[in-house]
């Protein structure tokens, strides 16, 4: 096992956390390095589904430790409901820990990330509405507050009455809303900070001695490499670095002691929010994927939008996160089509072109390039081995492995556990 950096290859919603759960056995430590409750997984304990959108599921392993990083953002409200769910299921929470030095999102950050999508109108993100953009906005004009601000029960006030002067003034005056009262939420924050003190430490200290120890540890990336703040679509991206290197920056360890990084890309292609998608289906076929592949958020609950696999994006992930190896999820949603397209390459204004390009605005004009390959028209849900699947199916991985340069470790043709495929 060793180090291995698990990261989305496409928009998110890969089925990283069935890919991550798998890898949970054998780690010691799972960390999340970036997101906050933008991010969310479905996971079943004892018959009960639970969705957690900070707290990584190898929780549910007693001897995992568990790391929320510097480079997350923290909503302590959403955490410590979280924390409840769990503890009422019988599930310890004693070896969650988070880095004292994340930002913490508040509730102002929450109206404004809404406000601002009101405002964008037809230009708007597609956000999540949790208040991601304004948090790392603050860290990043360096007017956030940390974790460790809600342990000094004077310096939150000091920094709060300071903070919500300043976003009244933008409430009130931007967005013509009702100013918020400081002395509420300092107590309220201050509170969490009291029921979260266990948890909170210094997090690269922690990684550093699990590494001294040779422990096995889980870099979990949330959202994907499309959406990276740097490397995705701008301004169709998210606040953070889902990519490889940002399991360093956010989790406080150096490139070295990173072993593998393992991408997860479904068979097709779904993206949630605003943006451009050249291999989108707004057809019948679009809607048979949405179906078969039950693709609405954990988090919003909002419908994905479909399409094709797009080879171009991930060649993209490869290089951007120098990936391993790919796990392929949702394999099974392609069975019943009778012929299946991939997106080879793009045509931009005319012209052949094999890579992404960085400028935005050229993605926007960018028309898919598709090959077909014949579909297998037959479940693969059962397949167990390579040799277990349909030859066209089998074929379908051959070419996404040749033309992405990549090979294929894992397939998941459903949501069980078993339903899986090691490729050795
Ligand atoms: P934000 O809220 O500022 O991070 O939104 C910016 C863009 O990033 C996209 N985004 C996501 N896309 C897919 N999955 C995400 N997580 C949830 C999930 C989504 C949900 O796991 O299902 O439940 O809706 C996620 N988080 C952020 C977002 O759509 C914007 O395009
Ligand atoms: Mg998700």
């Amino acid at each position: 096992m060793a180090n291995v950096v698990v990261v989305g290859a496409q928009w998110g919603d890969e089925g990283k956390g069935k890919i991550t759960d798998l890898l949970s056995k054998s780690a010691d430590v799972v960390v999340r390095y970036q997101g906050g409750v933008n991010a969310g997984h479905t996971i079943v304990v004892k018959d009960q589904t639970l969705k957690l959108h900070l707290i990584p599921s190898g929780i549910l392993y007693p001897d995992t430790q568990c790391i929320i990083g510097a480079g997350t953002v923290v909503d302590p409200k959403v955490l410590l409901e979280e924390l409840e769910q769990l503890e009422q299921l019988g599930v310890s929470t004693e070896n969650l820990l988070i880095a004292e030095t994340a930002h913490v999102t508040m509730p102002y950050h929450r109206q404004l990330d809404i406000a601002a999508e009101e405002r964008r109108g037809s230009r708007r993100i597609g956000t999540t509405g949790r208040g991601i953009g304004p948090t790392y906005a603050d860290k990043s004009e360096r007017t956030g507050i940390r974790m460790l601000d809600l342990l000094d029960a004077e310096q939150l006030a000091a920094k709060l009455e300071w903070a919500i002067a300043q976003k009244n003034l933008i409430l009130e005056k931007l967005y013509g809303l009702a100013p918020l009262e400081p002395q509420p939420i300092i107590e309220e924050y201050c509170a969490y900070g009291e029921r979260l003190r266990s948890h909170i430490v210094d997090g690269s200290l922690v990684l550093d001695d699990a590494i001294r120890r040779r422990r096995n540890i889980l870099f979990e990336g949330a959202q994907g490499t499309l959406l990276d703040l740097d490397h995705g679509t701008y301004p169709y991206v998210t606040s953070s670095n889902p990519v490889a290197g940002g399991a360093c920056v956010g989790a406080g360890i150096g490139p070295t002691m990173i072993d593998r990084v393992i991408g997860v890309a479904k068979a097709y292609t779904t993206r949630v929010g605003e943006g451009p998608f050249p291999t989108e289906l707004l057809d019948e076929v679009g809607e048979l994927l949405g179906d078969r592949g039950a693709e609405f958020g954990t988090t919003t609950g909002r419908r994905r939008r479909c399409g094709w696999f797009d080879a171009v994006i991930g060649r993209y992930a490869v290089r951007i996160n120098g990936l391993d190896c790919l796990a392929i999820t949702k394999l099974d949603v392609l069975d019943e089509l009778p012929e299946i397209k991939v997106c080879v390459a793009y045509d931009i204004d005319g012209e052949r072109c094999e890579h992404f390009p960085s400028n935005a605005l050229k993605f926007a004009r960018c028309r898919p390039i598709y090959e077909t390959l014949p579909g297998w028209q037959q479940s693969t849900r059962h397949c167990r081995s390579l040799d277990d699947l349909p030859k066209a199916a089998l074929n379908y991985l051959k070419f996404l492995a040749e033309i992405m340069s990549v090979p294929i470790a894992i397939v998941s043709l459903g949501a069980e556990r078993s339903q899986t495929i090691i490729v050795e």
